[in-house]
């Protein structure tokens, strides 16, 4: 049976220090690796001069392979290229994109890095799974190293339009990079028909149908593969006595009032902003709701080193006190926001006490806070989504309320008719949408795209 090998930017360990699952990503790999003999290869975190030199252990029951990054490496690299210039560029903000030349070396140094630090560790039939925007390079890496392998890429977050991908100083080189993968996974339909419009007319290609597209005299698969959650495990993590007594806790200190929940990172993609004003805009126009409502959000920092994350973080920080001040009472605020992050059975209570999952992110990969707030409802009372119609899980979520978070007042008429729900609609929208989050989960998605990517002819290269 051939190894799987992951290789990702950071390596996630399945669970924290207490033993708590982290995510659903790490947990899914996790158990491939193990079952099949495999290895996760990637950055420990840590910032040290490094020598190239790996460290390979256990880590439950996973071989690890971890590198270091030095400072350069972090600041070109991982701030610089991935999350100044790839992540605004592909979530649409060309405006938030900052583009050095050292910025595009440190990236192609640390893939070169982590080429010569995977290539001795390789078999001749490993399948090899490259994860996300940071090492969109790697398999050409791989590949001038000697490795022969099928390899994999899957991009976790939108490919943009032909238009804005063109704003990036030398696109072309790196499409060409993606080559030399055999089959590239994306999150939606929308990613897939953005980069077989970028490859038919920017890039000379050739589609060759069944998904194949031809372009610098080589073939690679496209394909969407929607990422799910671990339904499995989210549901008892919402039944577990810490999820009970947080859901408890929530209800009580709701007293009557009806609860909305956002829970995410601290990113502009994820449209926290217009979501605070749409909200204000909900308060306005539908009076009736004073002190019977509120918004918990919460809004764990991240990437605070770059300099749009600290923005973001400002003017939330005065939105949400602007908002509050214009609105509240001596007993009552329309917004409570939280900047700091809670285990993931505290969520699930959280998630469950909540009449109201807003989630309404600008432009979103897929979006797992939408599946885990459905994966976490009590099916007698379930709450009602409220889903932006650019994040990836709108393709699949369609018994959502799909919104235009950029229509203020559209998504506060949505708010007032996601709170009014009858019993019965809001039973049968979560029923068609839990089907779905059980079903495409992420085991079915690592399956899938393990087994097409084993399903690869090598000589398409
Ligand atoms: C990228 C793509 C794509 C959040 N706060 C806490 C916490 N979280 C967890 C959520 C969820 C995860 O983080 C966030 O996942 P998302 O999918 O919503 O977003 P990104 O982090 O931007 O992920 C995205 C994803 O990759 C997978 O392909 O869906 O589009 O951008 O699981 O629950 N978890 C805990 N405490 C928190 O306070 N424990």
């Amino acid at each position: 049976m051939s190894r799987l090998i992951v290789i990702s930017n950071r390596v996630s360990a399945p669970t924290d220090k207490a033993g708590v699952a982290v995510g659903g990503l790490a947990m899914a790999l996790s158990a491939a690796l193990r079952e099949g003999n495999g290895m996760w290869f990637g950055w420990s975190g840590e910032v040290a001069e490094t020598s190239g030199q790996i460290s390979v252990q256990r880590i439950g029951g996973v071989t690890v392979a971890l590198t270091h990054l030095d400072e350069q490496d972090v600041h070109e690299y991982y701030n610089g290229y991935a999350n100044k210039t790839l992540w605004p560029l592909f979530h649409y903000r060309p405006d938030l994109v900052s583009f050095e030349r050292s910025f595009d070396e440190g990236y192609a140094r640390v893939n070169q890095r982590f080429a010569e630090g995977v290539a001795p560790l390789l078999v001749e039939d490993d399948l090899i799974w490259v994860q996300d925007y940071h090492l969109i390079p790697l398999a050409a890496k791989l590949r001038e190293q000697g490795a022969k392998n099928r390899i994999g890429f899957f991009l976790h977050i939108p490919w943009p339009a032909m238009r804005i991908l063109m704003t990036l100083p030398k696109h072309l080189e790196l499409v060409r990079t993606m080559f030399d993968y055999h089959l590239i996974g994306f999150q939606t339909e929308d990613s897939v028909s953005a980069f077989r419009e970028y490859v038919l007319n920017h890039a000379g290609g050739e589609d060759l149908g069944d998904g194949r597209v031809k372009a610098f005299g080589k073939v690679t698969h496209i394909a969407a593969y929607p990422i799910g959650i671990d339904a499995k495990e989210f549901v008892e993590s919402s039944q577990s006595p810490t999820a009970a007594a947080y859901c408890k806790r929530m209800r009580t200190s709701q007293n009557g009032r009806k609860m909305m929940i956002g829970v995410e990172r601290l990113d502009y993609s994820k449209g926290l902003e217009e979501r605070f004003v749409a909200y204000d805009q909900f308060l306005r126009d539908y009076p009736q709701y004073e002190n019977n409502v509120f918004l918990l959000q919460i809004a764990t920092p991240s990437r605070e080193e770059v300099d749009a994350y600290q923005d973001i973080r400002n003017r939330l920080d005065s939105l949400s006190g602007h908002i509050n001040g214009e609105h509240a009472q001596v007993d009552w605020v329309p917004i409570r926001y939280v900047n700091r992050s809670y285990r993931r059975d505290e969520l699930a209570g959280i998630y469950r006490a909540a009449h109201v999952g807003l989630v309404t992110p600008l432009r979103d990969g897929m979006n797992l806070v939408a599946k885990e707030y459905i994966a976490a409802q009590d099916p007698d009372d379930p709450g009602v989504l409220i889903l932006s119609q650019f994040a990836g899980s709108a393709e699949q979520m369609k018994d959502a309320l799909i919104v235009n978070p950029f229509d203020r007042e559209a998504v506060s008429e949505t708010i007032h008719e996601a709170l009014s729900m009858p019993l019965a609609e809001r039973k049968r929208r979560y029923e068609a949408l839990m089907h779905g989050v059980m079903t495409d989960d992420v085991v079915s998605w690592r399956e899938a795209f393990v087994r097409d990517l084993k399903a690869e002819v090598l000589e398409t290269l």
